[in-house]
C-alpha cells in the first residue's frame, strides 16, 4: 500500500450526557480523525486525545499539529504491507502515543479493506463476541447515580464502573452495594488519591470490588506495587501503562493485578497487542478501555477487544450512550446479554456515514507527499 495522502478531520460531537473524571468534565468531544489514501483505499483512525491536556499531556490542538507537521511526513509516499511496519517509522518522534495510534490504526483499517479480511482477524482475534461493561461519570447527585446504573443494569451490561474522587468515593460504593450486593463493580480514580490516602482506600475493600483503577499517579507503578501489597483489591493500571515494556516492570513489580488497555494510549495496535501478550505471559487479564469514541475508534475498540486475554468485560459500550446519531452504519449496538457481535465482514465491519461526518467536520486538512 502506497499512501498518498493523509486527511485531518475535526468533528463536533456533543455528548447524550456530560461525563465527569476527577480530572474534569467533557460536555462535547472534539474528534480527530485521521484518513490514509493509498491505492484508492481510504484508511481511517481516531486520535483519542481529548479537549485538554487532563488525561494525559496529549490534547486535539497539539495531536493535530503533530501529525499534520510531523508524523504525516514520515508516512506519505512510503509503501508499506500493513499497520505493523507503521510504529517504525513513526518511531523518532517521541511520545505522542495517541496520535500515532490514529495513523497506526488507519493503515490497519485499510490493510484489512485491502486483505479483505476483518480487522478483528488481522489482528489476532479468536471472540465472535466481546463483553461489555459501562463506564459512569461522577453525577450531580447520588440518586442520579443510581438511577443511571439501574439503566445500564437493565440495558444488559455485565460490569459497572463508577468513577470515584475524594468526597465521591465511600458513600457512593456504600449506596450502590446496599443495593446490588452481587453485581461486577469497579471504581476508577484516575490518580485523584496519594499515598497518605492508604488507609482510606482500605476502606474500599469492604466492597467486594473487581478492581480500583489508576489510584495514584498517572505516571506510577512503583507506589502503586507499596499500594498493592497493602489492599485485598485487585488493582488495575489505566494511565500508567504506556508501553509493553512498561507492563511488564508493572507486572514484576507487582502494581496491579489487572491491565486496562487503551489503544490510544499506547500508540496503536502493534503495542497494544504486545501490551496484551505480556499480561498473558502474566497470567494478568486485560480489558479494553474506552476515551468516548466516535464509531471510528469504537469499532476499532470492539476488533482489539476479540483477543484471547480480554478476558474481562471492557469499557465499550453503545454508541447510542454517547451519541444522538454516531457516524458509522449500523452503530455499535448492546445485546440484552451485554455483549457486541462481531461481523465477518471486510475491514472494520461498520460503514462510514459520509454525508454525516462532512456535516459535523469543523476543520479539515489534507497534507500529501511534497
Ligand atoms: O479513565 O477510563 C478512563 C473517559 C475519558 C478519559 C478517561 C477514561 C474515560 C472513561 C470512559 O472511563 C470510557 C468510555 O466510556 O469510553
Ligand atoms: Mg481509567
Amino acid at each position: 500500500m502506497k499512501i498518498e495522502s493523509i486527511t485531518l478531520r475535526e468533528l463536533k460531537m456533543p455528548l447524550v450526557h456530560f461525563f465527569e473524571t476527577s480530572f474534569g468534565r467533557t460536555c462535547a468531544r472534539r474528534i480527530l480523525l485521521v484518513t490514509l489514501h493509498c491505492d484508492g483505499l481510504e484508511g481511517w483512525g481516531e486520535c483519542v486525545a481529548g479537549e485538554g491536556p487532563f488525561y494525559s499531556e496529549e490534547y486535539i490542538e497539539g495531536a493535530w499539529d503533530v501529525i499534520a507537521r510531523h508524523l504525516a511526513p514520515m508516512l506519505l509516499g512510503k509503501t508499506i504491507a500493513g499497520g505493523s511496519e507503521v510504529p517504525a517509522l513513526l518511531a523518532r518522534v517521541r511520545e505522542h502515543p495517541m496520535a500515532k495510534a490514529a495513523l497506526e490504526n488507519a493503515a490497519w483499517d485499510a490493510e484489512a479493506q485491502a486483505k479483505g479480511v476483518p480487522l478483528w482477524k488481522l489482528l489476532g482475534g479468536m471472540r465472535r463476541e466481546i463483553a461489555c461493561g459501562v463506564s459512569i461519570g461522577i453525577q450531580d447527585s447520588h440518586q442520579q447515580l443510581l438511577q443511571k446504573i439501574e439503566t445500564e443494569l437493565a440495558a444488559g451490561y455485565q460490569r459497572i464502573k463508577v468513577k470515584v474522587k475524594p468526597g465521591w468515593d465511600v458513600e457512593v460504593l456504600e449506596k450502590i452495594r446496599a443495593r446490588w450486593p452481587e453485581i461486577l463493580l469497579s471504581c476508577d480514580a484516575n490518580s485523584a488519591y496519594t499515598l497518605t490516602d492508604t488507609p482510606h482506600l482500605k476502606e474500599f475493600d469492604r466492597f467486594n470490588l473487581l478492581m480500583i483503577e489508576q489510584p495514584l499517579w498517572s505516571d506510577d507503578f512503583y507506589f502503586h506495587a507499596r499500594l498493592q501489597n497493602q489492599l485485598q483489591t485487585a488493582l488495575c493500571l489505566d494511565e500508567a501503562i504506556r508501553t509493553a515494556r512498561d507492563a511488564e516492570a508493572a507486572l514484576e513489580l507487582g502494581s496491579c493485578r489487572i491491565i486496562n488497555i487503551k489503544v490510544g494510549r499506547v500508540g496503536g495496535f502493534s503495542e497494544a497487542i504486545a501490551v496484551h501478550n505480556v499480561a498473558q505471559r502474566f497470567g494478568i487479564p486485560v480489558w479494553c478501555g474506552g476515551m468516548l469514541e466516535s464509531g471510528i475508534g469504537r469499532s476499532h475498540n470492539v476488533a482489539l477487544s476479540t483477543l484471547p486475554n480480554f478476558s474481562l468485560p471492557g469499557d465499550v459500550s453503545a454508541s447510542k450512550r454517547y451519541w444522538k446519531e454516531d457516524i458509522i452504519e449500523r452503530e455499535v449496538e448492546v445485546s440484552s446479554q451485554g455483549t457486541i457481535a462481531v461481523s465477518d465482514g471486510p475491514g472494520r465491519g461498520y460503514q462510514l456515514r459520509r454525508d454525516l461526518i462532512s456535516r459535523l467536520t469543523v476543520r479539515e486538512e489534507t497534507v500529501r507527499h511534497s
